[in-house]
């Protein structure tokens, strides 16, 4: 039992009441530390280090709470004396150490990895501010500093550091750990954070900007700061291998500790590497086995045996290369050790395509990795495949054994039970807690896909978060939008291939629609949420072109009770967790065959939105368990795609001259956008993409998505038959559990004791 009373007492000798919220943050911060101080660290003989360049753990209050197992307690006790735990929570800051899927998927499988009682931590960097904290000026995105550390923070410090050589000088780490408790476990995993004592928060100028060359002060100021220029690269870079041999020198440490005499290490560590990131870890870990006495041909073999590589994108400008030149400049004492790799490669075949050093002298991470580790992973089916069949066919065709499936999940610990209490604690009464811990269990629910009962308490339960949301959103940006109307939502990164222009342009259709009479059934309100990368023009304009149509909607008395575009600013994990809940709608429209999974579309299902997608991703998967009347499913497939691709058989301007889809570009530069605050450079910049250029195809699916849409939305008002889709949701979703996940990680890949 936890008596909140007595704690709050002894730390600020006052009572709940009186307490302000602040203060009572900083009480449950230290009661949540120091309960998952007193648990147990896994110390079973193996361990997987999960190394990632992001974790994107989002806030920790409430998760914790949940894992040890006293958020329902402590709840109670700060209502019975008058206090909301949602305006403690609003006291927490939200560290961004992740851009979007990659670094949320590794905050899951840490919940998850802990809440199966795996031996595992995760390793990375220590950003003092991760991702800029985006904000709308001028109807254009401005990046600033996002603060997230603060004296009392989550961040225990460690007396564990290491010295790191670099071309020039020896950095010295020093870690931070971050305690994650598994759900009602006894035991609890950490998030292990390397930092640099030398790092200044004070020579940040303007934004974001910085002297990108002074590394002794900048090395973990920020998360992948802009690299579209080479001092950003090797920033990167430095970043990049600081983590790495912190994160070999840490684990050799910690396998001598168990009694490991390194010949054995893979009895020991194994290493999971989330994307490319931080493959520098392979050439590291031979040259510290070689440093502690074991051969170059044993210490590849060690390697080899303990490293597994997870691809999270097809995208070739996604793919990390770097210049040697560049290795040379950072880390010239590794570089011998990848050109002997490259040698060993090219002995088993010298090819361009599996070359680890190509012609230009560029090192290809992801084909290091292919070579010296034992497996690698696609994150879900069709991915997968991709990878097998094209993207990695060469490397397929000499190591077919280590190529593996790993679809995508989330934990249901911070995507249902946090976000979404009133659907968990219904969900508790109907069909008992089962599923807390085996998901698959959600599929009980089918039987009351037709219970009146049931629906009429799903129908209230999104009511009331759709409330809750317009009271968060008005708090925050001073926007009210209408509970009564359709929650559309589209909700990620900005970039071309996941089309939020192809959103913006049916919203444009429906505008001109209601302008010509065609009033809807009910209103539609569009939400956007993500950041664009600030060197990404096109993605700078989409998000130009949604902040002045949302402007012109706004201002046209005839549009404005029907249609709404609300851009949320600086989407995050806190806000993805009061918008998934509310929505009815998940937009998943990716160019088939571009989105590697997609994590939301999974998080959307679960909370009972129905989905509009492409075959793409996990929504190939999602497609197959809910069936096709459960999903709206359209555009060309993935095969088409890559097909249009080889061919250069895809000619945007031919869509454009198509009758019901001119209006709509045109829109782009008319004047009703231009005198609403619209920069002519960006509109005509955007306009003139998708009728020559539309590398993403948007103009190919255009027509296929308004259709579906449309019926989308018919369907909406037959409220019966759409909640018993949105039930077979619900009741599927249980696949997408990331202890599912990690569960198939450890059988085919980690081999960990349970
Ligand atoms: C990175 C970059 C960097 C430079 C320019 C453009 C660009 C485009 C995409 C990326 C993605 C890097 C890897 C990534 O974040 N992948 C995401 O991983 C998620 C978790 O597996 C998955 O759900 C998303 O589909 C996938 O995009």
């Amino acid at each position: 039992m936890i008596n909140l009373q007595n704690f709050v007492q002894a730390m600020y000798a006052k009572r709940i009441e009186d307490c302000s919220d602040q203060e009572l943050y900083y009480a449950l911060l230290a009661l949540s530390k120091h309960r998952s101080e007193a648990q147990y660290t896994n110390e079973q003989k193996k361990k997987v280090y999960y190394i990632s360049a992001e974790f994107l753990i989002g806030k920790l209050l409430s998760n914790n709470l949940i894992n040890l197992g006293i958020y329902d307690e402590v709840k109670t006790q700060l209502v019975a004396a008058g206090k909301d735990l949602l305006a403690i929570e609003d006291v927490e800051l939200e560290p961004s150490l992740g851009n979007g899927g990659l670094g949320r998927l590794a905050a899951c499988f840490l919940d998850s990895i802990a809440s199966l009682g795996l031996n595992g931590d995760g390793v990375g960097l220590n950003y003092h501010f991760g991702l800029f904290r985006q904000l709308f000026r001028f109807h254009q995105q401005a990046a600033v500093p996002n603060e997230w550390i603060t004296p009392r923070s989550w961040l225990t410090e460690s007396p564990i550091s290491y010295k790191v050589p670099f071309a020039n000088f020896t950095l010295t780490s020093k870690l931070y750990d971050i305690d994650v408790p598994g759900y009602k476990m006894e035991r609890k995993n950490r998030l292990r954070l390397f930092d640099l004592g030398s790092v200044d928060d004070n020579i940040i100028d303007d934004g974001i900007d910085f002297d990108k060359e002074d590394i002794f002060r900048n090395l973990t100021l920020f998360l992948y700061p802009d690299d579209s220029n080479d001092q950003g690269k090797i920033l990167r870079i430095f970043q990049q291998y600081f983590m790495v041999s912190n994160a070999a020198q840490l684990l050799i440490d910690e396998a001598i500790a168990k009694g490991s005499n390194l010949h054995d290490l893979a009895e020991y560590a194994v290493v999971q590497i989330n994307d490319t990131h931080p493959s520098l870890i392979i050439p590291e870990l031979i040259r510290l086995l070689e440093l502690r006495g074991i051969s170059f041909d044993e210490a590849v073999d060690i390697v080899k045996s303990m490293t597994a590589y997870t691809n999270h994108t097809i995208l070739a400008e996604a793919l990390e290369k770097w210049p040697l030149d560049f290795l040379n400049r950072v880390v010239p004492h590794l570089v011998p050790f990848i050109e002997e790799l490259d040698r060993r490669a090219k002995a088993v075949r010298d090819d361009e395509s599996v070359n680890i050093i190509d012609s230009h002298g560029r090192v290809h991470m992801a084909h290091m990795d292919i070579h010296y580790g034992y497996s690698i992973n696609g994150v879900a089916a069709l991915h997968t495949e991709i990878l097998k069949s094209s993207e990695l066919k060469p490397f397929y065709d000499l190591y077919p054994e280590k190529f593996n499936n790993k679809t995508n999940g989330i934990t249901f610990r911070r995507w249902l039970m946090h976000a979404n209490p009133r659907l968990s604690a219904y969900l508790d009464k109907l069909i008992g807690h089962d599923y807390h811990h085996d998901a698959s269990k959600l599929e009980q629910l089918l039987e009351f896909k037709n219970d009146k009962d049931f629906k009429n308490h799903l129908e209230e339960i999104k009511q009331h978060n759709k409330r809750k949301l317009q009271r968060h959103i008005l708090k925050n940006q001073g926007v009210e939008v209408n509970p009564e109307s359709i929650f559309d939502v589209q909700i990620k990164r900005l970039h071309e291939y996941k089309r939020q222009q192809m959103n913006v342009l049916y919203v444009i259709h429906k505008y001109l629609d209601i302008k010509a009479g065609n009033i809807p059934a009910r209103p539609l309100t569009v939400f956007f949420g993500g950041k664009a990368a600030p060197a990404y023009t096109i993605a700078q304009d989409i998000i130009h072109l949604i902040l002045v149509l949302s402007q012109v909607i706004k201002n046209d008395p005839e549009v404005s009770p029907h249609l709404q575009v609300v851009m949320i600013e600086n989407y995050n994990v806190t806000e993805a967790s009061f918008i998934i809940p509310a929505a009815d709608i998940s937009e998943q429209i990716s160019l088939a065959s571009k989105e590697a999974s997609g994590t939301g579309n999974m998080k959307f299902m679960l909370n009972g939105a129905l989905t509009i997608g492409t075959d793409d991703g996990a929504n190939v998967e999602i497609h197959e368990l809910v069936g096709d009347e459960n999903i709206y499913i359209f555009g060309e497939d993935s095969q088409t795609v890559i097909d249009h691709y080889a061919n250069c058989s895809y000619h945007p301007y031919s869509f454009y001259e198509r009758e019901g889809i001119r209006p709509l570009i045109d829109f782009i530069t008319s004047d009703v956008i231009r005198n609403a605050g619209g920069i002519d450079e960006r509109l005509w910049r955007l306009q003139d993409n998708l009728k020559h250029n539309d590398h993403f195809m948007t103009l190919l699916d255009l027509e296929d998505y308004i259709v579906t849409k449309e019926r989308m939305l018919a369907d909406y008002e037959d409220r019966d038959s759409w909640l018993e889709k949105v039930v077979v949701n619900i009741a599927k979703a249980g696949f997408f559990s990331s202890d599912r996940t990690i569960e198939q990680y450890n059988e085919d890949i980690w081999h960990l004791e349970k």
